[in-house]
């Protein structure tokens, strides 16, 4: 078994309890399936609020599932084998029992003021796939990219699919390098050292209002003042979409997607 794959399996088991690690949210409760931006703003010590107090914040929750066929093909990779073996996972449609991964659920359009909260992120490099794979984060935060790799990688970020906001050579083991997030949009990375199997997502928000499927599928939107919106999700494969939804001040709304 390769490296890239003994780690991205690892990478798994997180995700099938807790879903991508994509925001640092400090206070999220036990057994929370999908992000929490809108925990952030929650007072230090609340870790120990009562369950139902946080229920009560609930907005928006949902499933998102597919009849697409999990990706189970490997990616052949072409050089530096050594380090990156000779085939890594695709994570490109990551599905269990029809429940979709790494699915991002937002309502769109939405101004807010102050803007939310930005928080500190890492997006890692492991035996040449990226870490997690899609995550979404508040605008203004700094995202951390890391070489957990003996390998030359060069991270390059594009905002809206053509716009560099970073471009990062990292020759050296366990480098760091922070760069800040400052507009809001969905940021692809790629490896410009010949690591053509290499991609991630970063889809970065000026709302809090916005979350990243788990292994489950689940997702859950907090503290959305009442009103009518526009709920979106995205999957870099799958067909996006889109619905009104109308979110009451006493009860969720459930909105489940089959993309
Ligand atoms: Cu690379």
């Amino acid at each position: 078994m390769t490296r890239a794959l003994v780690i991205w399996l690892a990478s798994l088991l997180p995700l099938a309890v807790s879903g991508p690690e994509d925001i640092p949210v400090e206070t999220a409760e036990p057994g929370s399936e999908t992000t929490e931006p809108g925990s952030e703003t929650a007072e230090p010590g609340s870790e120990t609020a009562e369950p139902a107090e946080v229920e009560a914040n609930v907005s928006v929750i949902g499933t998102i599932t597919t009849q697409a066929a999990p990706s189970t093909e490997t990616l052949e990779v072409t050089q530096d084998h050594p380090v990156c073996g000779d085939a890594v996972p695709s994570e490109v449609v990551v599905v269990a029992d029809g429940k979709l991964a790494n699915a991002v659920v937002f309502i769109d359009g939405i101004e807010v003021d102050p803007a939310p909260e930005p928080v500190e992120a890492v997006l890692d490099q492991v035996g040449c796939i990226y870490i997690p794979h899609v995550q979404a984060l508040p605008v203004g935060s700094n995202i951390t990219v890391v070489n957990s790799d003996d390998v030359l990688h060069n991270t390059h970020a594009f905002l809206g699919g053509s716009r560099t906001i970073f471009n990062l050579a990292m020759p050296q083991k366990d480098q760091r390098i922070s760069r800040p997030l400052r507009r809001a949009g969905l940021v692809d990375v790629r490896c410009d050292a010949g690591h053509t199997w290499m991609s991630a997502y970063i889809y970065v928000f000026d709302h809090p209002y916005y979350a990243v499927t788990g292994g489950d599928g689940t997702y859950t939107l907090r503290d959305v003042p009442p009103g009518t919106y526009t709920l979106t999700v995205w999957h870099e494969k799958l067909e996006t979409q889109s619905r009104e939804i109308t979110v009451a001040p006493d009860a969720p709304v459930q909105a489940d997607f089959e993309l």
